[in-house]
């Protein structure tokens, strides 16, 4: 199952085994030469207003909902104007034969990255992404003192249904484990009873320097997973038994900073356009326990197979089982080239636009 060289065979149809979420997905690797008469996506480029008077998020500018946002000079804060959660949600419970529901009280906001609408984290340097980390860090501390599953992402791009290019993410924070978090937890509780260990640590021991790591230093280990289900899907992973983003010491922030940063530039290197994804930490339920089964880690999920060619999860994949059309080892050989190669020249070091004044 490792890297080919060149020129061979692709591997025959088979199914590789996740042991996060427990579940089983097919690879068929042989099916990108097809002929594609479907969707074309757009190359979007890179945004290039370092303020734009019609953008929700930037400086100054107004809502939706009509709130007026403040001149910040870093990172932002709302509560999300259109929230799917409510902290006053009333309680209700039904249950009625195969029938059953629960309310769930919650909160959503909006978390902006910076001033600058063109500021993306692939074009910021080390020490404008350390903010974002601190960001995440503060926000899941707050949330989690009150909530328990506390759910940090980022939509970037339209392709992932992206509102807006200005560089934000979102946290969504409740009192019930979603299914993922479920699936994770419950994966990881089994495998730290059996064997005492981490179940991401033990992957990130087996993957160290093998054929899909794609980064790396002291702290980190990013890696497209042995089970990847998106084209380019990465994993990133704490080296140390980290539980949850507040956890994380300023010299594993500093090196996050520089693989986030790395890895993005290597996204939007590898098609020539920024690279959609939805991003997203998964940190231990804050339950008041310290959870030494569960191991911090962050998931890119981004869609392009191809620059103008998106991989629709469809089909066999919603009826059946996630499919995939290049090996996880192919996918991490061009994508370790591209972030090898992408210059950190490319960063913006100034938070103002280039008009605005000190
Ligand atoms: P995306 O991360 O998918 O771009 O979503 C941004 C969020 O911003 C979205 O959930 C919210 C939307 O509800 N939003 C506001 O809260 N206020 C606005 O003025 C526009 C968008
Ligand atoms: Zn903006």
């Amino acid at each position: 199952m490792n890297g080919r060289a060149a020129g061979q065979p692709q591997p025959q149809p088979h199914r590789r085994y996740n042991p996060l979420t427990e579940e089983w997905l097919l690879v068929s690797a042989d099916r990108t030469s097809r002929p594609w008469l479907g969707r074309k996506e757009s190359t979007p480029s890179i945004d290039s207003l370092a303020y734009d008077p019609s953008c929700y998020l930037c400086p100054g500018n107004i809502r939706a909902n009509g709130a007026t946002n403040p001149q910040y000079e870093s990172t932002f804060v709302f509560t999300n104007d259109f929230a799917a959660l409510r902290p006053d949600s009333p309680h209700m419970s039904l249950q009625d034969g195969l029938l059953k529901a629960e309310s769930e009280r919650g909160t959503c906001r909006v978390i902006c990255f910076s001033p600058r609408h063109d500021l993306s984290i692939s074009r910021m340097n080390a020490t404008q992404a350390r903010r974002i980390v601190d960001l995440w860090s503060d926000q899941s501390a707050e949330l989690g003192s009150e909530f328990r599953w506390v759910q940090v992402f980022e939509n970037r791009g339209a392709a992932m249904g992206a509102s807006n290019p200005h560089p934000h993410g979102q946290i969504w924070a409740g009192e019930a484990l979603p299914r993922e978090a479920a699936r994770e937890d419950a994966s990881q509780r089994r495998h730290y009873a059996a064997t005492g260990h981490q179940l991401l640590l033990d992957y990130a021991a087996q993957e160290s320097g093998g054929p899909r790591e794609i980064d790396g230093d002291d702290d980190w280990l990013v890696v497209v997973p042995f089970w990847a289900a998106w084209p380019f899907e990465t994993l990133l992973i704490p080296r140390r038994p980290v539980a949850r983003i507040p956890d994380l010491t300023g010299v594993e922030r500093d090196s996050l900073a520089r693989r986030l940063t790395s890895l993005l530039r290597g996204y939007d290197d590898l098609f020539s356009q920024p690279f959609p994804y939805s991003m997203g930490w998964h940190q231990a339920p804050f339950d008041g326990t310290d959870s030494p089964h569960w191991q911090l880690h962050a998931h890119f999920y981004p869609p392009l197979l191809r620059a103008t060619v998106r991989k629709f999860m469809v089909g066999y994949e919603l009826l059946s089982e996630p499919q995939r059309d290049i090996t996880a080892e192919d996918a991490a050989d061009r994508l370790r080239s591209a972030v090898k190669s992408a210059s950190p020249s490319a960063a913006i070091s100034s938070d103002r636009g280039p008009n605005e004044g000190a």
